[in-house]
């Protein structure tokens, strides 16, 4: 094991990493309810600035492409090798926590850092990277830093993904003095990389509740993102017989029950169905709504289930409009394939986390992320550490600094042997 696993290093670790992710709480356009950090807005390019700031500071060779994905490389003795990647995001969901998608930036720094300032010897360059926007917030898909890397978001995407006041992506990365003309700059092939490791929290409640430090991720579940208007006839709420409507609301909420009802009987472990936003328009109480416009988010961690709801979908959504006499329009903006992680890697982990005597097990991943896009074109692996009553994505989401500091200790030590690979 590296020297790098005594005691006083990891307590200067964990209050590095305490500092650094209260400081990065700064970075939030809600102060007054948990973290918002939206991709290309001021917030998200000042947690940008800090991070490629402090990445300078200790020495890492800093590079950011035209899109806004940050590199901080530690080089190795081989640079020919292809490298060893670590990171995750710097963007938060709305009203969100602190932990999730920093810890993995934060991680992956810190690892370079105990492992540059141990002068252990690595042949593999190590990479630390930080993905832009994996959130869906602002453009309706995640991860497309990642999805942009690996040809899986064309130029057409930019320019048809749209926020909520109809700004493109195209136009956003202009606005924020990127070069959206340039994404094929952004493009990175099977085989340029080696390996990517990814520190998350758990977002769940299984670590916690089989009081285990470390999580290792066997597969992750992959999201379907789909957005569906319903349209239906403005009416007079009062004067209006029940037969005479068209009403796109209760169509909503009978599409939504039935896909419910789907998701809570499937026999697969990680089938889980959401409506996140729903808007009614034009949103009086005494109108009959003419349209209704929701988000719906599924996943799953079998492929064949995945294509089991995407029928079903269609089915119902037909079926209910048809007999409800509204219209419908149905965009998919993902249909992702759940992602095997490698088992050199979770193998790695796994001996690491018994050499350092850390409680561990190996779960899926109900959240998606980079690592899930990434895996297109190179082997990942992830580990986890615990989030207090299983709660993300909310001001409450919480995880001991204690537990931060381990699984960076159980990232760095992976990482290091990963380059020595
Ligand atoms: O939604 C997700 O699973 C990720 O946190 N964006
Ligand atoms: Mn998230
Ligand atoms: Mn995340
Ligand atoms: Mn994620």
């Amino acid at each position: 094991m590296l020297d790098l696993n005594r005691k006083v290093l990891f307590d200067q670790s964990l209050e590095r990493l305490k500092a650094q992710l209260y400081e990065l709480a700064e970075f939030n356009e809600t102060p007054e309810h948990g973290i918002t950090r939206i991709v290309y807005t001021n917030r998200d390019l000042a947690a940008k600035h800090y991070v490629k700031e402090y990445m300078k500071e200790i020495g890492l060779e800093v590079s950011e492409d035209v899109m806004g994905n940050i590199f901080g490389k530690l080089p190795g003795s081989n640079s020919d090798l292809p490298p060893v990647w670590s990171g995750s995001h710097l963007d938060a969901p709305l009203n969100s926590g602190m932990f999730d998608g920093i810890v993995g930036v934060l991680g992956a720094i810190e690892a370079l850092r105990l492992i540059k300032e141990s002068g252990l010897k690595h042949e593999r360059d190590l990479v630390a990277v930080i993905f832009v926007s994996e959130e869906p917030t602002r453009f309706g898909m995640g991860c497309l830093g990642s999805r942009a890397m690996t040809n899986q978001l064309s130029s057409e995407d930019l320019v048809k993904l749209k926020d909520k006041d109809g700004i493109s992506l195209y136009e956003a990365m202009k606005r924020a003095n990127y070069r959206p003309d340039k994404l094929e700059q952004v493009r990175i092939k099977q085989g340029e990389i080696g390996m990517f490791v990814e520190l998350h929290i758990e977002q769940g409640p299984v670590l916690e509740t089989n009081q285990k430090e470390i999580g290792i991720v066997n597969v992750i579940a992959a999201p379907t993102e789909v957005k569906l208007t319903i349209k239906g006839e403005q009416r007079h709420a009062g004067s209006t017989p029940m037969n005479l409507r068209k009403d796109p609301m209760p169509a909503a909420a009978e599409i939504l029950l039935t896909l419910e009802t789907w998701a809570k009987d499937s026999t697969k472990a990680h089938t889980v169905f959401t409506v996140g936003d729903l808007k009614v328009f034009p949103g009086a109480s005494n109108v009959i709504p003419n349209e209704v416009v929701m988000t719906i988010d599924s996943r799953d961690a079998d492929g064949e289930n995945k294509e089991k709801f995407m029928a079903l979908l269609n089915e119902v959504i037909q079926a209910v409009c048809a007999k409800r006499g509204v219209s419908y329009e149905l965009e998919v903006k993902t249909h992702d394939q759940p992602a095997q992680a490698d088992s050199l890697i979770t193998n790695t982990i796994k001996k690491v986390c018994e050499e350092l005597k850390m409680d561990h097990q190996v779960l899926a991943s109900g959240a998606y992320h980079d690592s899930m896009i990434m895996s297109k074109i190179v082997p990942f692996g992830m580990i986890f550490i615990p989030s207090r009553d299983g709660i993300s994505h909310d001001a409450r989401e919480w995880t001991e600094f204690k537990q931060v500091a381990s699984g960076v200790q159980v990232l760095t030590n992976t990482l290091y042997q990963l380059a020595n690979e």
